[in-house]
Formats: structure tokens, C-alpha cells, sequence
């Protein structure tokens, strides 16, 4: 009798699902503490790139969805079924990371109602208490996230990118001067989306990003040896 399970050992575990090589993460640099325009690229003079091993010491996690062509997705779908959008890759990397629950957005002034407030809330600097996951299905944005200098990195997202930032780091988000972006929102369970703003130093997510990415050195020494 055949079988079409897959035998244990290849089957992907929680977690393992391999991120994309370096050459394929988004853009990223350096911005100003302070900005005009929230939606221009606001490089520095000269721009300062930041490289994917960067973004990867900082908790981000980044995958190139290279079929997100090959399926329709609605504007909006609140939560999404994937009916007739089944993406193998996408459902091997859902799978693998326990990401049960998705729904489709479109931030866009015809499509968002109050546009022009909702643009403005994503970009107050905030933090979640789970991971935030976005995978891009059309259009581009920037999430921008604080270094380990506490510095903005501006990360370019468009069609095809799935990007997670950790729970606990402080980020916003814009639309870039396209103002247009279709995302698909992932979660862990049922969804939580609320955002605390900056300060948020005793929150428990705070602390344990804090532990996690920003320990120096010789605090993680410290934390190992008392
Ligand atoms: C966020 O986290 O600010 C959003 O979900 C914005 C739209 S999704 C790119
Ligand atoms: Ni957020």
C-alpha cells in the first residue's frame, strides 16, 4: 500500500524552515532620528547600508516568496482562507512556524477607511508582545526598526517578501511614496494586534528582547555564570 505522508525525517519542525540567502533580503539603511516626510526613502548623505546579517542579529527573519505571482489574493480578507491561493511554500512555512491564523490587508487611500490617520498610527514607534509577520503580496513599504544603537534601520518590503520582526523590538511602519501595500498579516493563534508605545522598558516583551538581541558580551556571560 503507498503512503503520500512524508517520512519523519524530512518533514520540516517547527522553527527550521530555511531563510533566504543574504543576496535576496530587502534593501536596508540608516535613517535621520527625525523626518519630513515619513514616506520618503530618507537615506543618509552618504546612505549607509544595513546587510542582512545585520537585520538577522537584530531578531528579523526573512524569507523571498518566489510564486506570490502564481496566486489571487483579495484586497482584504478578514480572517483569509487560502481557497484557491494554495501555495505549498507558503503553507510548508506556515506549518513550520505555527502560523495558524492570516488575514489580507490593503493599505491604500481608496481601500484603508480614514487612510490618513491609520498611516500616521502605524508610524508612532511601538512594540507587540508576539511576533509581528507580514508577508507582502503586492505593493511595498518600509518598516522601520531601532539597531542596537537605537538607531532606525529602514527596511524596503515589496511583492513576495515575508518578513518577521520579533516580539519585543521597537518598530513603525509607512507606506513608501507609492502608497500602496497588500500584505498578508500572519499569527501564532488567534491574533492580537495591539500596539505599545514607546516607553515600554518593564513590559515583559521589552525586557526579554532586550535580554535576547541587545545583552552585551559580558552580560550574557554574567546571566550564564550567577
Ligand atoms: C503594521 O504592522 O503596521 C501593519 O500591519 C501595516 C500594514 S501591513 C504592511
Ligand atoms: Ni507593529
Amino acid at each position: 500500500m503507498s503512503t503520500t505522508t512524508e517520512p519523519e525525517s524530512k518533514k520540516l519542525k517547527m522553527d527550521e524552515y530555511p531563510m533566504s540567502p543574504d543576496a535576496e533580503w530587502p534593501d536596508a539603511w540608516l535613517m535621520p532620528d527625525q523626518v519630513e516626510d515619513q514616506c520618503a526613502p530618507n537615506q543618509l548623505e552618504p546612505n549607509v547600508p544595513v546587510s542582512a546579517e545585520q537585520m538577522r542579529d537584530l531578531g528579523i527573519c526573512y524569507w523571498k516568496m518566489d510564486d506570490v505571482d502564481k496566486y489571487d489574493y483579495p484586497i482584504k480578507a478578514i480572517p483569509w482562507d487560502p481557497k484557491d491561493a494554495k501555495d505549498p511554500k507558503l503553507q510548508a512555512l506556515r506549518d513550520a512556524r505555527g502560523y495558524s491564523y492570516a488575514d489580507i490587508i490593503t493599505v491604500h487611500p481608496d481601500h484603508l477607511p480614514e487612510f490618513d490617520q491609520k498611516i500616521k498610527a502605524f508610524f508612532e514607534e511601538h512594540i507587540h508582545d508576539a511576533e509581528e509577520i507580514r508577508y507582502i503580496v503586492g505593493g511595498s513599504g518600509y518598516f522601520d526598526v531601532r539597531n542596537k544603537e537605537d538607531k532606525w534601520v529602514r527596511v524596503h518590503v515589496k511583492k513576495g517578501d515575508l518578513m518577521t520582526l520579533p516580539e519585543g523590538i521597537y518598530h513603525r511602519f509607512t507606506c513608501d511614496e507609492d502608497h500602496m501595500i497588500h500584505a498578508m498579516r500572519l499569527f501564532i493563534g488567534q491574533p492580537v494586534w495591539t500596539p505599545f508605545n514607546r516607553p515600554q522598558e518593564d513590559h515583559p516583551s521589552r525586557k526579554k528582547y532586550a535580554e535576547l538581541f541587545l545583552a552585551t558580551e559580558e552580560k550574557k556571560e554574567d546571566a550564564d555564570t550567577h
